[in-house]
């Protein structure tokens, strides 16, 4: 079926319709003009083609696929001195009542300077290779939650299986410090987001592990890319509620490339021309729709909506509304 070029504005709206059996078209609303609704005898095949056509236009997404760019693991063992920064492994749970029954917590943080500023984040997985656990049949919980305060990857590298850490090395992070020697997190063991950003159950069963997307993984990277300078990146909390919890993870230091921590980002680039923030194709590229996308994206703290590119907190401010106004203004070639 032939589709106008009418037909590929607004098509989200189209899709609720669908679903109803009734399928109408949106008029783009112009700025001067009141918001037009008539129907089309579009059958329920043409619906789909419809949705086709507004599925491939919002997944023309990207995806990259990033290492840590740092990575170690903390230790609630007293005194809180140990580490890990450079070891093969990453540490999540509690030990056995043998060996004291002590958290481990990791630290993961990723580089996100590949991905074009002014994108916008729609999904975000973490991949890690489990490659130890007590033998005890089960599945516990391990969260990702977003940390709050920088920290250090020094040289510690602990011995062995690696479970028992490490002395911590200048600049390291342990349970009592982000920076071994130097700063204290304020509360022992990281300061993070009370709530997590993602959880998964883990059981003993050795091999790979995703964190699927959530709104909130999508929110942290997206915030990250709007200010580089907040990205502390992610702890990794096991359950410390009970013995025997604890899950080793291969870290970036790990001899096996492919079983190094991945993060896969999908976003979509930011449009060629800036004021066209809805990438719609059809003449006039700028229109209402324009102004809601910026809006949306402005209160949805994207990056995008940084239109100044101002780095002061805020970084969204009134100054972004303005700038937005004057390349619209200037229009789009
Ligand atoms: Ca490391």
């Amino acid at each position: 079926m032939a589709l106008n070029s009418e037909e590929r504005h607004e098509t989200g709206v189209k899709a609720t319709w669908c679903w109803n059996g009734v399928t109408r078209w949106v008029v783009p609303a112009l700025p001067h003009a009141p918001r037009e609704v008539r129907p089309v005898n579009y059958p329920m095949t043409g619906c789909a083609v419809l949705l086709g056509l507004a599925a491939a236009a919002a997944t023309r997404a990207d995806q990259v696929t990033l290492s840590p760019s740092k990575d170690n693991t903390i230790f609630s063992d007293p005194p809180g001195t140990l580490s890990n920064a450079t070891g093969s492994y990453l540490f999540a749970g509690r030990t056995g009542g043998l060996a004291s029954g002590a958290s481990r917590r990791a630290l993961l943080r990723f580089d996100l300077s590949s991905i074009p500023a002014g994108s916008t984040v729609s999904a975000v997985t973490l991949t890690l290779r489990l490659s130890k656990a007590p033998r005890i049949p089960g599945s516990w919980t391990v969260s990702l939650a977003r940390l709050s305060a920088d920290w250090g990857e020094g040289t510690s590298q602990a011995p062995g299986e690696e479970g028992a850490g490490a002395p911590a090395t200048p600049g390291d992070a342990t349970w009592n410090d982000r920076f071994f020697g130097s700063l204290a997190w304020g509360t022992a063991g990281g300061v993070f987001a009370p709530t997590p950003s993602a959880s998964a159950p883990i059981p003993e069963v050795l091999g790979d592990y995703v964190w699927g997307s959530t709104p909130t993984l999508v929110s942290d990277v997206q915030g990250w890319l709007t200010n580089p300078a907040g990205n502390f990146g992610w702890v990794l909390l096991g359950d410390e509620s009970a013995l025997s919890t604890a899950r080793r993870f291969n870290s970036r230091e790990h001899i096996d490339v492919a079983s190094r921590p991945r993060l896969t980002v999908t976003f979509a680039p930011p449009p060629a021309c800036y004021a066209n923030c809805d990438g719609s194709t059809a003449a006039p590229a700028l229109n209402v729709g324009d102004f809601t996308c910026f809006l949306q994206k402005y209160a949805a703290q994207e990056a995008y909506a940084n239109c100044d590119g101002s780095t002061a907190a805020p970084a969204l401010n009134v100054g972004d509304f303005t700038c937005f106004l004057q390349k619209y203004a200037a229009g789009c070639p």
